[in-house]
């Protein structure tokens, strides 16, 4: 077999106007299971256990599960995410034995996926580059003798947000009784930004936001985060409040299509009606990358203007005087910078007029019940934890936190990333009950920071960082600096990876490498009390249980918690007292650990976790009760509005480019190369521009071009190839795919106090294929 070749004939570009969801997604979704080998019939028995009481999680996106559940309780991309995980082909030690790394190498983030499910643990041997099989046990008293060689600090343990509670839980409990807070996770890279600035804010690392909020809210905001790719359950609560006329303020450089029209594919009444679909956006802002500090700022300052006019004409207060007064610290500072701003910086930054920032300032200040949604359009910026706080600002002006229908709500990312921090995976030893965990199994657990994932990227350049363990994940390809971190990964003595299928990061390979493949959620788990179930934490904070029915791809596969739970008994069975076997054997007794830990969390676990729509954690920002220093919710006051010092616009030939994600894939794992929504077709080797910018450039669409990063610290950073696509995107501004273009973004931009790769503003360079860098003085 051979990597496959893109055909250029395929490519086509065009563009898109029906509504997300609808037709095109029920066809996509056949398509995808017709190439992955799969019956109609299994499809759908498959699907109907998805996001059921009685059935698995999806191992797709962490959007919130409801109580009551319809037949079909997923969409287009979960199911793909699904059919992805039960691929009947089989990456064994047959593939292996017929293929050098070298040459996998050189094949494509598709290709290596597209293998099938890993069936068997396997161990690197050099002397023949393949990857060769390994019985279990000896697999794992090798990496225990390699571990055990290593000093613990030097030692790496990833965790990419897929993990169950008890496997979690077990992993960050293995590490420390090792010695290790190296416990990076995917949030690193996400929502690490609302992790850090929400707790400052009101007391809580979450958002305040239930399902159930969708259905009393009277406005939505909805900020940088593209739902019908990327949360496209999420659709159903927002259409409904649409339906109820409730206005969806957008906040958005690209005109995402699940943002403009919806038609849900699940109503059989909106399939067969021949209208365009549900209008989401009532009103689509359409700014800069990096504009929201602005606009917030814009909205924030005119509801002062507003409480000044109401003031004076006797009118009913705009700001909630009460709330601020009994709740609320640091407003008279926050109203000082407000009032110093002016509005031609907003403007400038923001690419948004005055009067239109003013009109949905006005728009807010008529409603009672607002929620705020965001993703990683806020998140991934050097001053992601500002945008964040702001946001909450906003909300807190109008007391719109703790009060139903409103609220804060950071759409996470993978399904179980927010559950993971919950239950100890954290590199901050501060976030994690270590006396407990001390006290319960009788170790003395590190007590210094650990390495979160950018400090871990720069350990594997400096030579520090010699072991790494990746609890799922493809840590190498998702972080930034990609080409100068795959060079170094190669140094590191140990790589131990615990995966599902193969992909590009499994390939660099270290001294010593170790392929552990795991079940995935979907699949039966059966221990000797019998079929296990598991637990993840949802975006909303609801803890819902998953039992996965389906026959395991291969019978060699061992759970994550059973693998993990070897490790630790093969690795530091005499440093603590935890019963591994017992846990393996039961995963109830490790809930029951885990409601030890964090009984106010936790409480009746076991009892509840089954419920439909699951169990909520106690939020007590819900409440009006703010775990902070002062105990109060704070608003904090930005240093300036400007949310990335590294764009230096000091040439018009610099664009800010913003990686983003495309409907056909999740995270690094390629499915394919449409994006339907989008209209690009057969190629992911984009480079979407504004019609002027590639006019002034001298461009034309469909030409190709390179990218070089404009940052002069004497590292050269370029990726080749992408096509000039003509797009609805602001001037200046540029887009194209993660996890192509990761090699633009260096190790050192990313957010000042969260440490998240900034990656929706990378000051780009567009160069001809010959090198010569384009300029609008040239051209
Ligand atoms: N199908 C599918 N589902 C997924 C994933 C996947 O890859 N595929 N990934 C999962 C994960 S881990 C995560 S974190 C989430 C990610 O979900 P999102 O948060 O939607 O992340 P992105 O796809 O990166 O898109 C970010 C959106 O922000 C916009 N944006 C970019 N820059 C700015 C800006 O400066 N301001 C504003 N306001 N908007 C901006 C982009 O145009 C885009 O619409 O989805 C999860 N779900
Ligand atoms: N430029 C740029 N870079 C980004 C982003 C961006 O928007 N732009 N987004 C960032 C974000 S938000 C995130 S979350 C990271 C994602 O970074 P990661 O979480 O590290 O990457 P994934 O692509 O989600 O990991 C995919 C791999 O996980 C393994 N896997 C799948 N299912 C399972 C399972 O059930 N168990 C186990 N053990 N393994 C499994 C498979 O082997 C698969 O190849 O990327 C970040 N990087
Ligand atoms: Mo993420």
């Amino acid at each position: 077999m051979k990597r496959s070749e893109l055909d250029p004939d395929d490519i086509h570009i065009k563009h898109y106007d029906s509504p997300t969801g609808g037709w095109g997604s029920l066809k996509s979704l056949i398509k995808k299971a017709e190439e992955n080998g799969l019956l109609a019939s299994d499809i759908w028995a498959m699907l109907g256990e998805q996001n059921k009481p009685d059935g698995f999680m999806c191992v797709s996106c962490s959007w919130a599960k409801p109580k009551d559940s319809g037949p079909f309780e997923f969409c287009e991309n979960g199911a793909k995410a699904t059919i992805w995980e039960h691929d009947p082909k089989k990456c064994d030690p047959e593939f292996f034995a017929s293929h050098t790394i070298s040459e996998l190498l050189e094949w494509n983030d598709h290709d290596l996926e597209k293998t099938g499910r890993l069936t068997a643990p396997m161990k690197y041997n050099p002397a023949s580059d393949k990857y060769e099989p390994i019985e279990w046990d000896v697999a794992f008293r090798e990496i225990a003798a390699e571990l055990k060689s290593l000093n613990p600090d030097d030692v790496v343990f990833y965790a990419s947000g897929r993990a169950s509670l008890e496997a979690s839980h077990m992993y960050q409990l293995f590490a420390r009784i090792y010695g290790s807070n190296n416990l990076p996770d995917s949030s690193n890279m996400c929502h690490e930004s609302t992790s850090v600035g929400l707790p400052k804010s009101i007391g809580s690392p979450v958002g305040t936001v239930q399902l159930e909020d969708f259905a009393e809210c009277d406005m939505i905001f909805f900020i940088g985060h593209n739902v019908g790719t990327n949360a496209p359950r999420m659709l159903h609560p927002l259409q409904e409040a649409r339906k109820r006329g409730v206005p969806l303020v957008t906040f958005n450089p690209l005109p995402e299509r699940g943002l403009v029209r919806f038609k849900n594919p699940q109503s059989p009444a909106e399939m067969l009606s021949p209208g365009p679909g549900t209008e989401m956006s009532s009103d689509f802002v359409q700014l800069k990358a990096g504009g929201d500090l602005s606009v917030l700022t814009g909205i924030c300052k005119h509801l002062l203007v507003l409480e000044d006019e109401a003031q004076r004409q006797g009118q009913p207060a705009i700001l909630d005087h009460a709330f601020i007064q009994e709740h609320t610290s640091g407003f008279e500072e926050f109203c000082a910078f407000l009032r110093a701003e002016n509005w031609n910086e907003i403007v400038t930054r923001s690419g948004i007029e005055r009067d239109e920032i003013e009109r949905i300032a006005a728009l807010y200040a008529s409603k009672e019940r607002v929620i705020a949604n965001y993703g990683m359009g806020l998140t991934q910026h050097r001053e992601g934890v500002e945008n964040v706080q702001m946001l909450c600002n906003m909300l807190l002006m109008r007391g719109n936190i703790g009060k139903e229908g409103a609220g804060i709500s950071p759409v996470r990312g993978h399904s179980n990333v927010q559950g993971q921090r919950t239950v100890g995976i954290s590199e901050k030893p501060e976030l994690v009950p270590l006396d407990k965990l001390a006290a319960f199994y009788r170790f003395e657990p590190p007590r210094h920071k650990g390495l979160d994932t950018v400090e871990t990227c720069q350990g594997i350049l400096d030579g520090r960082v010699k072991g790494f363990v990746g609890l799922g994940g493809n840590f190498s390809r998702a972080v930034p600096e990609t080409a100068l971190v795959e060079k170094a990964w190669r140094r590191m003595e140990l790589q131990v990876q615990i995966a599902t299928k193969l992909n590009r990061n499994h390939l660099l390979t270290t001294r010593a490498t170790y392929l552990l493949p795991c079940l995935g959620r979907s699949e039966r788990d059966t221990q000797v009390t019998g079929d296990q179930w598991v637990s993840m934490e949802d975006s909303t904070a609801n803890i819902h249980g998953s039992f996965g029915k389906r026959a395991p791809a291969s019978d060699k596969l061992m759970s994550e918690p059973a693998i993990i739970a070897k490790l630790a008994l093969a690795t530091c069975p005499e440093k603590a007292d935890v019963p591994w076997q017992a846990w393996i054997d039961d995963y109830a007794l490790v809930r029951d650990a885990i409601e030890r830990a964090y009984p106010d969390d936790f409480k009746d676990f076991n009892q509840r976790f089954t419920h439909p729509g699951g169990f909520h954690r106690n939020i007590v920002a819900c409440k009006r009760e703010w775990k902070t220093d002062n105990g109060k919710a704070n608003f904090i006051t930005p240093r300036n509005l400007n949310a990335d010092p590294d764009i230096q616009v000091n040439g018009k030939n610099i664009l800010t480019l913003l990686t983003i994600r495309s409907n056909d894939q999740f995270n690094t794992t390629i499915y394919g190369y449409d994006d339907r929504l989008r209209g690009i077709h057969g190629t992911r080797m984009v480079l979407l521009l504004n019609a002027n910018d590639i006019a002034r450039l001298g461009l034309k669409e469909g030409e190709m071009v390179n990218l070089r990063t404009a940052v002069e610290d004497g590292v050269e950073r370029r990726v080749e190839g992408l096509r000039v696509v003509s797009y609805e995107i602001p001037a200046g501004n540029c887009a194209g795919y993660y996890p192509e273009l990761n090699p633009l973004m260096p190790l050192f931009h990313h957010s000042r106090t969260a440490h998240v790769p900034a990656a929706k503003s990378i000051p780009v360079h567009i160069e001809k294929a010959g090198r010569q860098e384009y300029s609008a003085a040239r051209h």
